[in-house]
């Protein structure tokens, strides 16, 4: 395939919007229609602060990246973009809509709100990959915000993880040195034109030399006014893909990702009980709260275990 045609482009716009709203009984229904994941699509996700330049740096990559594989389905973008931004980031359907890509035929760039979820992935983001692949992308590019539990959420749901990181994100930095950051697979320090660069750079790779893994994670400084680095972190992503086609287990690799599936399913599950219905609360008992709870949860699996139609 080379390139959606409008109707399929449609037909894909449409589904996203309906599963990035689905309720855990929708997106239940909608999984049991589609097939089974198969890993043919490489997903690299994009984590870190809201305004470290994640949308600018993915729609320069973008063009790289559908360079390498337009004739083998090309390149999707998701941008899960915060429901109310803390910082100035803009909406990376927007940021890309005025750059030179955004006419691309074997190009499809989608943002959505990150609604309820807290961990900075919209809440069925795993659900919303599958759906992309289903239309035959050779890669998919995801954006999400770093906040809270997000880099564990991503690092479960993509093959390549790129942090961005802007000079002197003494945060960052701060938590990778105990250990918390160290998640991703490249990791860029963003506008490199900024003073602090250098040291930021010098002081994540003295972190990454001292890692157990055997990936030794690359770090790339980039400037978007100066066009460098961007060649560097294109082909820092592809060799990560093939050492990873190499070294890792497809199966555990899947694994993982139901585990992380069926945990935010069931999470989401309890947060949707807890709104729907928040006399749940109206005790000073908490076993008793917990214990409804998991009643109504059990008389779900009752409906589950019969396979009753839900409805998607
Ligand atoms: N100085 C400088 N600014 C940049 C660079 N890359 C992005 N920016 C700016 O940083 C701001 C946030 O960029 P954006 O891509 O929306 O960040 P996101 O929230 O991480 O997606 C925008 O005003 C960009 O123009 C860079 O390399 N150097
Ligand atoms: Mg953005």
């Amino acid at each position: 395939m080379s390139g959606l045609a409008p109707r399929s482009r449609r037909a894909l716009g449409r589904e996203l919007t309906r599963l990035a709203q689905a309720s855990v009984a929708e997106s239940l229904a909608h999984s049991a229609q589609r097939p089974e994941p198969s890993m043919e699509t490489a997903r690299i996700g994009f984590t870190g602060a809201p305004g470290a330049g994640k949308s600018t740096l993915i729609s320069r990559l973008a063009r790289l990246r559908l360079a390498a594989c337009r004739d083998q389905g090309g390149v999707a973008i998701l941008g899960i973009d915060p429901t109310s931004p803390l910082t100035g980031g803009s909406i990376l359907g927007d940021r890309i809509r005025m750059d030179a890509i955004a006419n691309e035929p074997e190009l499809y760039i989608r943002s959505l709100a990150s609604r309820s979820s807290n961990d900075g992935l919209a809440d069925n983001v795993l659900d919303l990959l599958v759906t992309v692949e289903s239309y035959g992308f050779r890669e998919v590019l995801l954006e999400t915000v770093g906040v809270g539990q997000a880099e564990h959420a991503i690092r479960h749901s993509v093959d390549t993880l790129v942090m961005v990181l802007q000079p002197n994100a003494g945060d960052a930095i701060q938590a990778m040195k105990s250990g918390v950051l160290e998640l991703a697979d490249i990791y860029v320090i963003n506008k490199a034109d900024l003073p602090g660069a250098k040291k930021s750079a010098s002081e994540i790779r003295g972190i990454v030399q001292r890692s157990q893994a055997a990936w030794r994670a690359p770090v790339i400084e980039i400037s978007q006014q100066h066009g460098e680095g961007l060649a560097k972190l294109d082909s820092a992503i592809s060799e990560h893909l093939a050492w990873q086609a190499e070294h890792r287990n497809a199966s555990e690799t899947l694994r993982r990702r139901r585990h992380y599936h069926v945990q935010s399913l069931i999470v989401r599950r309890v947060a949707e009980l807890l709104d729907h219905r928040p006399q749940l609360l109206d005790t000073t008992n908490l076993a008793e709260s917990y214990a409804e709870i998991l009643q109504l949860l059990a008389s779900d699996a009752k409906r589950y275990s019969r396979q009753e139609e839900t409805g998607w």
